[in-house]
């Protein structure tokens, strides 16, 4: 197996390059989770461990390997591979962690395509959809929405069709994964090389989806509750697959709700029905919220645009300045962090010298 299989090209190569170790040796990140990693390499495969220089030198958690990465192992026959380093990232997708302090957390790393699957049960949610999409915009990576459990819903066209409505230009799939009907649609947007990921709601049929396409049962699944249709967890970590016919597939966590990561721009994208209505606001700054002469409000009330569409931006576009305060905020906290720390290393250094 070579590591162009797995996705590895001349941008790589060259920033593999300008290492200048000839003891390194590139691999990508297959699974993650903890410290323990697996890779994939030239003539190694298996798990490394992270160098302590990276551990100990990386200014946040987002720096470290994530699935997906290409990474310049260490020793890798010795006994003990460790990364050394991760390879600048094409594209990624993170997500906020929630929590007190506002951190990033890359979903995947270099990929192509981020797959969003939802189920036409009661999984079906096109605000939820919304929030997908605007994540995907600030990865760089190209969406695509797959429509799961065909075989459950009587109006599968409708619900494309709603769709299709919310996400101008992204091709969506219909499909029964665990009837087989309509994965093989797939396999087309995931060419030989490129890497896709898959994201949606436990029970959503991800880990479905990646047993049909590599054809054998790789992943455990589990049946979603009765009574809501909420899945059960069942994948709990991150790990990529190649598919027989040269694609790569990341299965991931059902996650309940993602925590956007990134800034406006990426909503803009997302809504960009909605931004092309702002321009006839009266003010370049308007919310359209209260303000007058608000021409997004203005199509909501004439029909041409949803108002749950516009509400969910609303709570979307909270979210992203909120974010951007806190960051704000911490990097003011580093900032002062630092000034301190040579404030004191100026008082040890004038002390030794008055002495
Ligand atoms: N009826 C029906 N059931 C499906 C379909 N696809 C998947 N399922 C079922 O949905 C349940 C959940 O599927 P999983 O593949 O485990 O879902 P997942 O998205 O991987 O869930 P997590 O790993 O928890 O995130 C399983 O019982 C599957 O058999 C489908 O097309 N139709
Ligand atoms: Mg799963
Ligand atoms: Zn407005």
């Amino acid at each position: 197996m070579s590591l162009r299989d797995y996705g590895w090209d001349e941008h790589f190569a060259e920033a593999f390059g300008r290492l200048h170790d000839a003891a390194l040796e590139p691999a990508r990140v297959t699974r993650a989770a903890a410290a323990i990693f697996r890779v994939r390499g030239e003539t190694y495969h298996g798990q490394a461990t992270l160098a302590g220089k990276l551990r100990h030198g990386a200014a946040t958690s987002a720096e470290l390997p994530a699935v997906g990465d290409w990474v310049a192992l260490r020793s890798p026959s010795s006994g003990d591979p460790r990364i050394d380093a991760v390879l600048p990232r094409r594209s990624m997708l993170s997500r906020n962690v929630a929590g007190k302090r506002t951190s990033e957390q890359v979903v995947a790393a270099n990929v192509d395509r981020v797959v969003v699957v939802m189920g036409l049960d009661r999984d079906f949610n096109l605000r939820r959809l919304e929030r997908y999409l605007t994540a995907i915009r600030e990865s760089g990576a190209q969406p695509l929405v797959l429509l799961n459990k065909t075989d459950l819903c009587e109006e599968t066209d409708a619900r494309a069709a709603e769709v299709r409505e919310v996400a101008p230009g992204v091709p969506v799939l219909l499909a029964s994964c665990k009837y087989g009907d309509g994965v093989d649609a797939v396999r087309s947007h995931v060419g030989a090389g490129e890497t896709a990921v898959l994201v949606g709601s436990s029970g959503a049929g991800k880990s479905t989806l990646i047993n049909r396409l590599l054809g054998e049962v790789v992943q455990p699944t589990r049946e979603t509750r009765e009574d809501d249709d909420r899945g059960r967890h069942t994948t709990t970590h991150r790990e990529l697959f190649r598919l027989p016919g040269g694609g790569l597939l990341i299965d991931s966590p059902g996650i309940r709700e993602l925590q956007l990561w990134g800034g406006e721009s990426s909503l803009q994208q997302a809504f960009d029905d909605i931004d092309e209505l702002a321009r006839g606001c009266r003010f370049r700054d308007c919310t359209h919220g209260e303000e007058t002469g608000c021409a997004v409000i203005a199509a909501v009330e004439s029909g041409e645009l949803a108002v749950e569409r516009l509400e969910n931006f609303r709570e979307l576009q909270k979210e992203l300045r909120y974010l951007e305060k806190k960051q704000n905020e911490s990097a003011q906290r580093a900032e002062k962090k630092k000034w301190r720390s040579i404030r004191k290393e100026y008082r040890r250094f004038t002390k030794k010298r008055g002495r």
